[in-house]
């Protein structure tokens, strides 16, 4: 079944910023959308975001890549069947750069992603099948949960040095109860920062952003709703957190701004170091900035024992900077946002790439979402072990929570059929 329009619109993000959305139409009539969200906290060599520039809407319009959506793009698809494999490598070749600045990632990647989207429908599979197929996975499986409680850096305004940190449900055996053991955490959580005085408003990613003392005050404050909860319902969580740590880092003196202090690397593992002997931490992603190896290294030696070292800024779901990282070994795990690296296929190969080195997953949402649910597919499809969508509010984050929990449902559904 051949492709029979393809156009762009310009909608709006979670943070009301302007993104693009593909839509591509089918001899069916059948109509698929697919659109791009965009972060706060960006890595350098993430894919360029083609963005208008210029005075209307702070510069962030994407009438530019309207135009080559419509103008470049659509002659490549039109007249053919959906094929994701075979679109991304057409549009690499065309945009013909490292960071797809001649077409811009978003433009790119919402492409990729409807013609995915279109793939599946013309296969009669859902997508996150038509990813396993592609990867030639035998096998799918629903993630488990990082849930967003707290927002700080550049997603909140509380002047909090860690821009996340994460709650992960242990003990339970499927994505709903572990949804529904992170929203009883939250809403008790909730209760305890109100009574403590602290506001309970939320940051970009759907965690509370209350202006803390310090890291030491947040984290006991959570890990004390943690304690409530495993009294009242015999609920269990871990920790993690993702420092973002580009964002704290001055090139120049090579220390990272916390609090006020200026640290250096050594310093930062001092304080991870005083952290993770107090609380429950599983993970610590970004915890150096991207541009101090030394820095990662040294973190590595002291806590890559323990603790798993999740790398974002530094690889960028790249596969070649995966590679990079896990020669130098310098982090267990990955996070693989796809707006990073701009093509299914790319994001696939980066995801197998740390599948073969038995590295560990998470793939990410980005801060500026929109209600698109590609990433949950992506999660199930490839098996990727574990996603972070945000806290357990806000509809843009529920949307891919719902959806993981829908397939979920279908899934079981379709063990009790063989099984029956
Ligand atoms: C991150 C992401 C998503 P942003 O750093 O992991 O949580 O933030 O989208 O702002 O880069
Ligand atoms: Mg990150």
């Amino acid at each position: 079944m051949k492709i029979t329009g393809v156009s762009g619109r310009e909608i709006f993000d979670s943070r009301g910023f302007p993104t693009l959305e593909c839509q591509l139409e089918l001899e069916d009539s059948s109509v698929v959308i697919a659109s791009v969200p965009a972060g706060a906290s960006k890595g350098t060599n993430e894919a360029l975001e083609m963005r208008d520039g210029g005075q209307r809407l702070f510069g962030l319009g994407v009438s530019k890549a309207i135009a080559i959506l419509e103008e470049k793009i659509a002659p490549m698809l039109i007249g053919k069947h959906p094929d994701v494999v075979e679109t991304d490598l057409a549009l690499l070749e065309a945009d013909g750069t490292v960071h797809k600045s001649n077409f811009g990632g978003n433009t790119i990647l919402s492409t990729s992603i409807a013609v995915a989207r279109a793939q599946a429908h013309v296969e009669q599979m859902p997508l996150y099948e038509l990813i396993a197929v592609l990867c030639d996975y035998d096998a799918v499986s629903v993630p488990f949960p990082l849930f967003n409680f707290i927002n700080g850096g550049l997603h909140a305004d509380n002047n909090f040095p860690i821009q996340e940190i994460l709650v992960i449900p242990v003990g339970d055996s499927t994505f709903r109860s572990c949804l529904e053991s992170a929203i009883y955490l939250f809403y008790t959580f909730k209760k305890l920062l109100q009574s403590h005085g602290k506001r309970t408003l939320l940051g970009d990613e759907g965690g509370f952003a209350p202006k803390f003392k310090d890291e030491d005050e947040a984290l006991t404050l959570l890990v004390d709703a943690m304690k409530i909860a495993k009294l009242e319902k015999d609920f269990d969580y871990f920790l993690a957190m993702d420092v973002a740590a580009t964002q704290l880092y001055d090139t120049k003196t090579e220390k990272y701004n916390w609090n006020g202090k200026q640290l250096t690397s050594t310093q930062l593992v001092d304080k991870y170091e005083k952290i993770m002997e107090k609380f429950p931490m599983y993970a610590l992603e970004d915890g150096m900035a991207e541009f101090d190896e030394a820095g990662w290294r040294a973190m590595n030696e002291r806590l890559g024992e323990t603790t798993r070292l999740v790398a974002d800024d530094l690889t960028v779901s790249n596969p070649e900077l995966i590679n990079k990282a896990i020669q130098q070994d310098i982090a267990s795990t990955f996070i693989i946002k796809p707006n990073q690296i701009g093509t299914v296929t790319q994001v696939l190969q980066a995801i197998a790439m740390c599948k073969e080195k038995d590295r560990g997953i998470i793939i990410s949402h980005r801060s500026g979402e929109t209600n698109d649910t590609f990433i949950a597919d992506l999660a199930i499809g490839t098996s990727a072990g574990h996603i972070k969508a945000g806290g357990p509010t806000r509809g843009e984050r529920m949307a891919k929570y719902n959806h993981l929990l829908r397939t979920e449902d279908a899934l079981m559904m379709q063990l009790l059929g063989v099984a029956l």
